[in-house]
């Protein structure tokens, strides 16, 4: 099964709209396969953003992304970098999609709530800053079947 990493943002918990994203990622049907609280440091904040380091914006986005804490977390499901994408919309909330997630909730470039990995690269590099293999659990959630039919996993 694909994974993806998923972050909610300093924004999003400075907002309070963790629940309320969550649930839109458990309602598609997404499986939730790790998740966790923690503070960014300077030093995983370059290391999360390290092709951003060299950028003009990138000492407000470290800014930003250590500010509060944020709540890590690793998906799993057919295409599931894909679809979390076209969920969060364009990085930018001023220029998503009504209806995204981002679109429906940020109307900021830098305060966009959410990442989410964009390649299987991305993924996999990603997942491993944040997460030690044992503490991504397999599971088969009994509704599993009533949200995908035999095969299309
Ligand atoms: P995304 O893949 O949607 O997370 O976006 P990018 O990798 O292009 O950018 C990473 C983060 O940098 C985004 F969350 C937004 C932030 N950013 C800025 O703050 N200013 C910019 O000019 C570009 C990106």
């Amino acid at each position: 099964m694909e994974k993806t990493f998923v972050m909610f943002k300093p924004d999003c918990l400075e907002r309070g709209l963790v629940g309320r994203i969550l649930t839109r990622f458990e309602e598609k049907g997404l499986r939730l396969l790790a998740m966790k609280m923690l503070r960014i440091t300077p030093a995983m904040a370059k290391q999360h953003y390290a092709e951003h380091v060299e950028k003009p914006f990138y000492p407000g986005l470290e800014e930003f992304i250590t500010a509060s804490p944020v709540v890590a977390a690793v998906f799993g499901g057919p295409e599931v970098i894909r679809v979390v994408r076209e969920m969060l919309g364009a990085t930018s909330g001023l220029k998503a999609a009504a209806g995204t997630i981002r679109g429906d909730y940020s109307a900021s470039r830098q305060m966009n709530l959410v990442h989410a990995s964009d390649s299987p690269e991305s993924a996999d590099r990603e997942i491993t800053i944040y997460f030690t293999p044992a503490e991504i659990l397999s599971w088969d959630p009994s509704l599993a079947c009533w949200f995908q039919a035999p095969g299309e996993i």
